[in-house]
């Protein structure tokens, strides 16, 4: 439920189911905190306060003075609904603040994702699990949220047994400084990169899309084999994934599935440059994977600073704020 805790009267009209709320806050780091901003605007939110390090506090973006995120300020009571885009620590440390204030967090970062009881939510998917929250709705990762989009309409069709990923990950998803070296660098340069913590198994990259697509799904046992890359692209994260099902499903079936689930778009054949500046998950290669009993495979590619991170947050923002008005 999000009650406005310090009314103020918007400055200027808002449009768009977050119009009652009257304070936005967006702390930035990086790509995906410039496009929440932006996503912001496009949407018709006007009334957003930006907080920062005390580094950028006092900057201009985009017409809003840049505020220090300091303990106090988050904890004031000024803020019915805070979007966090800052990494886990300074979420670990600032999050409960503006919880402490009265403020529902939507977390960007991993570290309240795997929590038990607070909730990881893609509206498309689980969004009905957003109203369990406790002040604290985690944003999943940016490979498992297309993913999960994916293979929740397979599920409730025909079952999921197994599922094995391979994930071609764009620089963007490193940040705004990963971005700048990809510009700067020469084609002679281009390399495939493992930059995620490696615990000489598996990066964490691959323990977050299995954990996360397990709690997104809630099949918690779904056995989930993932191997992750990056590639020299500056936006857009693919996927190539084999799904084994319960039931068996031809080719032309799972596509009539996906072609009618929400947030996905049919393409034949999916590229980053395709979803990159656009709301839909794009899904194609969709074909019988003949070495597996019920085998299915497919290829998703999303904006991983949008659906992947900021639009999945603001949709997240959108939705709390549709089933306070059911309720209400
Ligand atoms: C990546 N999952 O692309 C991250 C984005 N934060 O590495």
């Amino acid at each position: 439920m999000i009650v406005p805790t310090a009314p103020v009267a918007p400055t200027t009209p808002m449009r768009g189911p977050l119009a009652k709320l009257e304070r936005l806050v967006e702390r930035l780091h990086g790509a995906v905190g410039t496009i929440t901003l932006q996503l912001l605007r496009e949407r018709g939110y006007s009334d957003v306060r930006v907080f920062a390090s005390a580094r950028s506090a006092g900057k201009q973006l985009g017409g809003t003075t840049v505020e220090e995120a300091t303990p106090d300020a988050l904890s004031a009571g000024d803020f019915d609904l805070c979007l966090f885009s800052v990494g886990t620590s300074a979420s670990l440390e600032l999050v409960p603040h503006a919880v402490h204030g009265g403020a529902v967090c939507v977390d960007k970062s991993a570290a309240y994702r795997l929590e038990p009881g607070i909730p990881l939510v893609v509206p498309e998917v689980n969004g009905i699990r957003a109203a369990e929250h406790q002040g604290i709705v985690a944003n999943p990762n940016c490979c498992a949220i297309p993913l999960t989009c994916a293979l929740k309409p397979l599920h409730d069709a025909v079952g999921l047994e197994r599922i094995r990923v391979a994930t071609y990950q764009s620089v963007s998803g490193a940040g705004a400084q990963a971005m700048e070296r990809l510009r700067a660098q020469t084609p002679e340069d281009n390399d495939l990169r493992m930059d995620w913590s490696f615990d000489g198994v598996e990066f964490d990259e691959e323990e977050k899309l299995r954990e996360e697509t397990r709690k997104i799904l809630e099949l918690p046992a779904l056995p989930v084999s993932a191997t992750c890359v990056r590639v020299p692209i500056l936006v857009g994260h693919a996927e190539a994934v084999w799904i084994e099902t319960t039931e068996p499903v031809s080719a032309e079936q799972a596509t009539s599935i996906l072609g009618a689930a929400p947030g996905l778009r049919l393409e034949q054949f999916p590229t980053p440059g395709g979803a990159a500046g656009g709301d839909d998950v794009l899904v194609g290669r969709i074909r019988k994977d003949t070495t597996a009993e019920n085998g299915l495979a497919l290829f998703i590619v999303g904006d991983n600073l949008r659906k992947g991170a900021a639009l999945n947050a603001i949709q997240i923002a959108e939705l709390l704020l549709a089933q306070q008005r059911v309720a209400a």
